[in-house]
């Protein structure tokens, strides 16, 4: 059984992919670096040191460059937020997380950003939330295991019942490795390895979920 259910935030309760693809390419842009939306797909659920370090590729730069950028993207990120909204929840999840909720299973989010507590308060979600594990809960990013653990161990529940609802191919290999399912949101190229995959959360239910889970 599953008695709690880790999401991931970016791409999978709101379409903030956007935002940081967007504030990664004006961050390229100024510094004549070339970057592009497939660029951009590479660096899906990494940290924000792992995206930059795979925008460079073979440019070195010294770690306080690297502060400095990582600084500016995040000030152009951070400004995106600002125009977020309970309307930037994507179809399908606050009837997801009322199901669960009436169903007596803990919520958490796992999350490789710094500022997912930020969203989550916009979003207007922390009611619905139990806990939060973040881009400062854990040394290592996914695909490590850590931070979903992490977010287990919030919510007291054990790894073999939670299930990790993710967009991106590192956050699927870090709740498999975590000893937990996983729904992977997307293409199966990306998602695959997942033991569920689903276009989004839109209409979803959860009996038919777990179905799909064998569970
Ligand atoms: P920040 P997730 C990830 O969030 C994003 O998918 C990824 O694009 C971003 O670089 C990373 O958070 C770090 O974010 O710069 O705000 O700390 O998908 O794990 O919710
Ligand atoms: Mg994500």
């Amino acid at each position: 059984t599953i008695r709690g259910v880790i999401f991931d935030l970016d791409g999978v309760l709101t379409d903030t992919a956007e935002f940081h693809y967007r504030s990664w390419q004006k961050l390229a842009d100024e510094e004549g670096i070339p970057f592009n939306r497939e660029m951009n797909e590479a660096m899906r659920g990494l940290s924000r040191r792992d995206s930059l370090l795979q925008m460079l590729g073979d440019r070195p730069l010294s770690e306080a460059e690297m502060e400095r950028m990582m600084a500016r993207k995040n000030e152009y990120y951070v400004e995106f937020t600002h125009t977020m909204g309970p309307e930037d929840l994507l179809p399908g999840v606050v009837p997801l997380l009322e199901q669960l909720r009436s169903r007596q299973i803990a919520i958490a989010i796992g999350s490789a950003s710094k500022n997912a507590q930020l969203v989550v308060e916009r979003l207007g979600i922390a009611p619905l939330v139990d806990a939060i594990a973040d881009g400062h809960s854990v040394e290592q990013s996914k695909p490590a295991p850590d931070l979903f653990l992490h977010a287990a161990s919030l919510i007291g529940v054990a790894p073999a019942e939670c299930l990790v609802v993710e967009d991106a191919a590192s956050g699927v290999e870090a709740a498999l490795a975590a000893g937990m399912y996983a729904v992977g949101l997307g293409p199966t190229n990306r998602v695959g390895n997942a033991h569920a995959v689903l276009p989004n959360l839109d209409g979803v239910r959860w009996e038919d979920l777990l179905g799909k889970l064998g569970l």
